[in-house]
This record gives structure tokens, C-alpha cells and sequence, in this order.
């Protein structure tokens, strides 16, 4: 079976952009109430077909069941200053009407072998065609600055090695993702202590009159 892959893509590529501009509205909604927000910036990819095609020979998946097979056609990355802004993300995603989240993975509590930690949601998204509605699958991964520094570094390191690391700079990496890891809990003690701070400054402060 020969496949058209701009016909097949193209509702993955509108999703990712629509996905793309209501992420970041998010941010813009928490930024206009003057808020902290959870999201920091947000980034979207559709699957290159070298790799679409590199992924259906590994994982043995058939043309007629990429649809369902492959979860990770369309992409969005969600950064986060803080890991605890990455929950409150989630849970926002899990109340949307839009979407609908279909599994969660949850590589923060369980880190992969390799060190990478992120949390990663599969979601149903319908996307409005010519022709009528079609469901398509795309995966969230929302994750920390430093979460994705580590990660950009890893990926980028793994094409030149084509996941063969030598053991010394797979030692590193391992020793990179504690640090990583550390940055995150020492952020979220700083930002607890800030916020206590704020708390007590803004005590007995007249808020600003609705005009
Ligand atoms: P891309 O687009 O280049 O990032 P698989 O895809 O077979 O590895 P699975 O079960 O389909 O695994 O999905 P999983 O593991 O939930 O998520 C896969 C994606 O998560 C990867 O996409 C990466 O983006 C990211 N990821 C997972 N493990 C690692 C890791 O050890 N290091 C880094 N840097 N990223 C990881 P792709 O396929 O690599 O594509």
C-alpha cells in the first residue's frame, strides 16, 4: 500500500497548529490576570515521515493501523518553570471539552532508564475537515525548562550516537538528569518560600478597584 503522506498529515498538521494557539492562549489568560503561569512556552511538531516510517518498521505497525498505532504523529510540548505547575496543567487538560485524554504517562515519579522524566497525556482531538469531523490522536508532553534542557541535549546526543551511548557519557547523562532533577526541588522550595513571602508582604494591602 502506498501511502499519500500529505493527505494523510494534513489533519495532524492543523491539529498541532489549533492545539498550538490554545496552549498558548492559556498562558495569555494567567498572564492577563496578572497570575503566575503554569505554562511558559509552548512548541508543536508534526512527526517527519522518515521517522513516521523508521517507527512502523521497529514497532512492526501495519499503514492501515498507523492511525491507531502511532500516538505521537502530532506533538506539543508544554514547558513549565515549576513541576508543580505541570500537575496543574494537567488537571486543566483533564477538564477541557475539546479534547479528550485517553492515557497518561507519568515519567516524572517514573523516570525512564535513561534518565528522562516528563509527563506525557495521549489525547483524542477532533479536527473539523471539508468532509466532516475526524478524531485524531496526538500526545502532550509537558515537562520543566530544565526537564527539557536535559532532554534536548539527550535527543540531540542520541542521533549521533543512534542511541549506542558510550558508557562514560551514558554515565553523565545520568548524573545530568539528577541535576536536572535537583534544579526542579530546589526551584519549588525557592518558589514555596517566595510565596510565603508574598503572603505576608501583601497582608493588609488594599487590591486594586475594578474600574
Ligand atoms: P521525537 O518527535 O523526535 O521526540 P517510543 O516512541 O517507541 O520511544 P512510546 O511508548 O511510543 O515510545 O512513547 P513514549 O516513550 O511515551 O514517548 C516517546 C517520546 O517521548 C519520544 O519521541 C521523545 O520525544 C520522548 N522521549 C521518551 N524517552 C526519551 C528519552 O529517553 N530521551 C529523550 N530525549 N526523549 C525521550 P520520539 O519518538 O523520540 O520522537
Amino acid at each position: 500500500m502506498t501511502m499519500n503522506w500529505d493527505t494523510f498529515l494534513l489533519p495532524y498538521e492543523q491539529a498541532v497548529s489549533e492545539l498550538k494557539i490554545k496552549f498558548r492562549g492559556m498562558r495569555k489568560e494567567f498572564q492577563q490576570r496578572g497570575e503566575h503561569t503554569p505554562i511558559e512556552f509552548v512548541t508543536g511538531r508534526v512527526k517527519p515521515v522518515a521517522s513516521i516510517q523508521e517507527k512502523m518498521q521497529r514497532r512492526v505497525i501495519e499503514p492501515d493501523l498507523l492511525e491507531a498505532d502511532m500516538q505521537d504523529i502530532a506533538g506539543l510540548r508544554i514547558m513549565c518553570q515549576f513541576v508543580e505547575d505541570i500537575y496543574q496543567v494537567v488537571e486543566i487538560l483533564r477538564q477541557r471539552k475539546d479534547m479528550e485524554i485517553v492515557e497518561e504517562r507519568d515519567y516524572i515519579t517514573n523516570k525512564k532508564p535513561s534518565g528522562y522524566r516528563s509527563y506525557h497525556i495521549i489525547i483524542e482531538y477532533p479536527v473539523q475537515l471539508s468532509d466532516g469531523e475526524k478524531k485524531i490522536l496526538a500526545e502532550v508532553q509537558v515537562r520543566t525548562l530544565s526537564m527539557n534542557f536535559w532532554a534536548t541535549i539527550e535527543h540531540s546526543l542520541n542521533y549521533k550516537y543512534q542511541g549506542e551511548f558510550p558508557s562514560e557519557i551514558q554515565q553523565r547523562l545520568q548524573k545530568a538528569a539528577e541535576a536536572a532533577f535537583q534544579l526542579d526541588q530546589e526551584m519549588s522550595a525557592i518558589r514555596e518560600e517566595i510565596q510565603e513571602a508574598q503572603r505576608f508582604f501583601s497582608y493588609g494591602k488594599v487590591p486594586n478597584q475594578p474600574i
